[in-house]
């Protein structure tokens, strides 16, 4: 084996991802863990699978369905239960919805730049954010079997990975009807990279609800708190009272939020374009989307795909840009009146930043015609 090939096999292996992260396509946080999806090549209603955002704690477990189990026990069943992962395929009825998973730090090194601060944390820009269709399990057709008790309150899934990732949700939430355990993902097993052979999916909430690596799934009692709700993503800060045990309310579902769908800054050629993007109001719906030029007026951005609960909807207007520099805004309201604000409530650790954005926009001049 020459030199060369042994290097590329070690530094295959010491990768802490599975799926390739080519520049093209997604945009690397320095963590070797965390990779978004470039906000210009987002693809369309969902997002591929070669470039779905990855937000891991630890590497990639390598896990073997053959011998993987999904455990259901705690105070709040009346019996712990197991399920392998051919009774998850074969016992259940199996369901399918598009679902947008958005981490709660999107944005995080914008909101930076807003408050003229360097957050700790994975440095996200844009692309924290993806849909999918996600087929699986309801939770609840899991959970039912082990029967639960009255007093059930909290439900917590646990990861396989390093960390055994844990997040609680309120069992009003793991029951709803788009509560999965996903094992596939745009029509394909779920990759290792986004949880096989079995995720949580939680519509509308911030990322960190839908643990990946299933293994193991508490039922409480009693509330339960874990680093995911009491130190990480929980709002810190002098808006936000500690809560209990935790320094700060637990973040759920997502605030509205739009994306342009052009690089920052973007580059434009001064001829009759669309320019188009996203928004994603959590567990609300998108209700309108408008945009600004420089001064101008707030206009209307038409929402031009169908508008699925708990999934982003796109937008597009068309523009004829004059040569130089210029500042796109964009602004989404969801169907509860709320509209993207001017600044974002600060947070210690720099979550949820829906502030509108100003996007630097340069126009080429045009090009000249060539006359023989
Ligand atoms: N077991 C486990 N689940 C996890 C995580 C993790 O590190 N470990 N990261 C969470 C976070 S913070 C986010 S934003 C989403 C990202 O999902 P994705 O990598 O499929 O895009 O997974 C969540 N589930
Ligand atoms: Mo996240």
């Amino acid at each position: 084996m020459s030199a060369r090939t042994t290097t590329a096999a070690a530094s295959a292996t010491d990768r802490k991802v599975v799926k390739p992260t080519p520049a093209e396509l997604m945009e690397d946080t320095g963590t070797g863990l965390d990779y978004g999806t470039r906000p210009d090549r987002m693809g369309g209603d969902l997002t591929p699978i070669d470039r779905f955002y990855i937000r891991s704690h630890a590497p990639t477990p390598r896990l073997d369905a053959a011998t993987w189990a999904l455990s259901v026990e705690g105070n709040g069943v009346r019996g712990p239960i197991a399920y392998s992962y051919a009774d998850l395929w074969n016992r259940f009825p199996l369901v399918s919805v598009v679902r947008t998973i958005e981490c709660g730090g999107n944005r995080r090194v914008l909101f930076g730049e807003e408050v003229g601060h360097k957050f700790d944390g994975t440095q996200w820009g844009r692309g924290a954010i993806g849909t999918a269709e996600w087929t699986g399990v309801r939770l609840r057709d899991l959970l039912e079997p082990a029967g639960l008790t009255p007093g059930a309150c909290e439900v917590m899934p646990e990861g396989l990975d390093e960390i055994k990732a844990r997040r609680p949700v309120p069992l009003a939430k793991a029951c709803a009807d788009d509560t999965l355990v996903a094992l596939a993902m745009n029509g394909e097993a779920l990759p290792a990279d986004h949880g096989f052979p079995a995720r949580l999916v939680v519509s509308g909430w911030l990322g960190a609800a839908s643990i990946k690596w299933l293994g193991r799934i508490e039922v409480s009692e009693d509330p339960l708190w874990v680093p995911w709700n009491t130190e990480d993503y929980v709002l810190i800060g002098p808006d936000f009272p500690a809560d209990g045990p935790s320094r700060g309310p637990a973040i759920t579902a997502l605030p509205v939020a739009s994306l342009v769908e052009l690089p920052w800054p973007a580059r434009l050629r001064p001829e009759p374009q669309m320019i188009r993007g996203r928004a994603f109001a959590g567990e609300n719906r998108v209700a309108s989307v408008q945009y600004r030029i420089d001064d101008g007026p707030w206009q209307d951005a038409p929402i031009v795909s169908p508008e699925t609960p708990g999934a982003w909807v796109r937008w597009e207007f068309r523009w004829t840009p004059e040569p130089g520099e210029h500042t796109l805004r964009v602004r989404a309201t969801d169907d509860q009146g709320n509209t993207q604000p001017d600044s974002t409530p600060w947070n210690e650790l720099g979550y949820l930043q829906t502030s509108v954005l100003a996007h630097p926009v340069r126009v080429e001049p045009p090009l000249r015609t060539v006359t023989p």
